[in-house]
């Protein structure tokens, strides 16, 4: 009998839960043969990373996941053997009630938390906490970058396929997008961003440089500040403008895998938030990561514990020039200003490139989430079938 396992998902703003709680679902069920569930509350948010879900109907079946509407109140449905709530997500009281009955053994419920490369994660990881009323303890999960956390969600065979992709698929790629290949002394960059003050300033320095750059820009929330750079009305996709050396070109939003494609052919990718950093970090490529922004700055220390890691074994002349992207990028209060951070960013490019291979190369040592997941549940499943015969 294959263990049934229910994550919980909701989508507060954006598409990171759902990105996350997808490509999770995605594994556990199409690599681990787990019978998987996924309840999302917003099922539009997660038509938007995935087409092929409609997002009317109450359960359906999508790459060899079970996808339920997630609605109030909450439809009645027996537990688990292993519940994931995504993101400390409240599970419905109905559930949970259900998960307290379910004592023989009682389920594996896991928090799972969201990725951050701070030193505090590992310390935390697989930490128990009772509930304050039922018969129930929750173990919080948490992603990261060294092999004592949860590790990061990788797909076994994504190594093999982006480097499939990159020898052969990228001028089909760039066909299907309406491009030509690029120029030999051109720079692809991929451009997915929330709201940012400093992207003037980086627009401006792209349309000065010496070299053409075309930037890609999936549609969202970054469009009406390019449009007021542009001194448009507003953008569409498929629309293209120059200014300078910079041509931009905005894009339909894509599914998840196209989106892969596109980080895979550009020579630098922008990224935000939680999944499509990660994934930037598995295409080999440079990134300039954005941090999901928080009230008390919480993101600047995020910010900066992802690149110690990430700058390690870097040139320093190189680091400093990551460094200096990201932190302004970030609003980070003593960055420097950004044509400056272009220009060393552009001299130390080579390096840069190469320092993204070999970072891709020792991201897997960190373990992948998925396998992670189910060793731990599994090990919790065990122990409690042997307490509770
Ligand atoms: O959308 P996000 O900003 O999500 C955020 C973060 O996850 C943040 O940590 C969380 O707290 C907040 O939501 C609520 O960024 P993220 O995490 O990169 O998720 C984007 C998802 O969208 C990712 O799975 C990739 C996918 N995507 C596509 O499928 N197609 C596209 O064209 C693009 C640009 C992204």
């Amino acid at each position: 009998m294959r263990t049934r396992w229910d994550i919980f998902c909701t989508v507060i703003d954006n598409y990171g839960d759902i990105g996350v709680a997808w490509r999770l679902a995605r594994a556990l069920a199409g690599e681990h043969g787990l019978d998987v569930r996924l309840w999302v509350d917003d099922l539009h948010a997660f038509q938007r990373i995935w087409p092929a879900i409609d997002a009317g109907a109450d359960e359906q079946r999508c790459e060899g996941v079970t996808v339920r509407a997630w609605r109030t109140p909450f439809a009645a449905a027996e537990p688990a053997q292993v519940v994931i709530d995504a993101f400390g997500c409240t599970l419905p009281e109905a559930y949970l009630a259900g998960m307290a009955e379910q004592q023989q053994p009682p389920p594996v419920w896991i928090n799972l938390e969201y990725l951050s490369a701070e030193p505090w994660v590992a310390e935390h990881h697989g930490l128990p906490s009772p509930h304050p009323r039922l018969p129930l303890t929750r173990y919080f999960f948490f992603p990261g970058y060294t092999p004592d956390t949860g590790g990061l969600l990788v797909e076994a065979d994504l190594a093999e396929r982006r480097a499939a992709f990159v020898r052969s698929g990228t001028p089909a790629f760039w066909h299907a997008l309406g491009l030509e290949a690029p120029q030999a002394d051109e720079l692809r960059v991929s451009l997915f961003a929330y709201e940012n003050p400093a992207l003037p300033a980086l627009l401006d320095a792209w349309a000065a440089d010496p070299r053409p750059i075309t930037c890609l820009v999936p549609e969202g929330r970054i469009i009406p500040q390019l449009a007021a750079w542009l001194s448009v009305a507003g953008l569409q996709a498929g629309e293209t403008h120059q200014r300078g050396a910079l041509r931009l070109h905005i894009l339909p939003f894509m599914d998840q895998d196209a989106y892969d494609h596109l980080l895979w052919s550009c020579n630098l990718n922008f990224v935000r938030g939680e999944d499509s950093c990660v994934r930037a970090q598995w295409a080999a490529r440079p990134l300039v990561w954005q941090a999901y922004p928080q009230t008390d700055a919480a993101h600047w220390d995020k910010t900066d514990a992802l690149l110690t890691h990430y700058t390690e074994g870097l040139a320093s002349e190189a680091a400093q020039a990551v460094r200096d992207m990201w932190r302004h990028w970030n609003g980070m209060p003593d960055a420097e200003n950004m044509a400056a951070c272009w220009a060393v960013w552009r001299s130390q490019q080579a390096a840069i490139e190469q320092h993204a291979e070999a970072w891709c190369g020792r991201l897997g040592l960190a373990g992948r989430l998925a396998d992670k997941l189910v060793d731990f549940a599994e090990n919790k499943l065990k122990s409690r079938v042997f307490s509770n015969p």
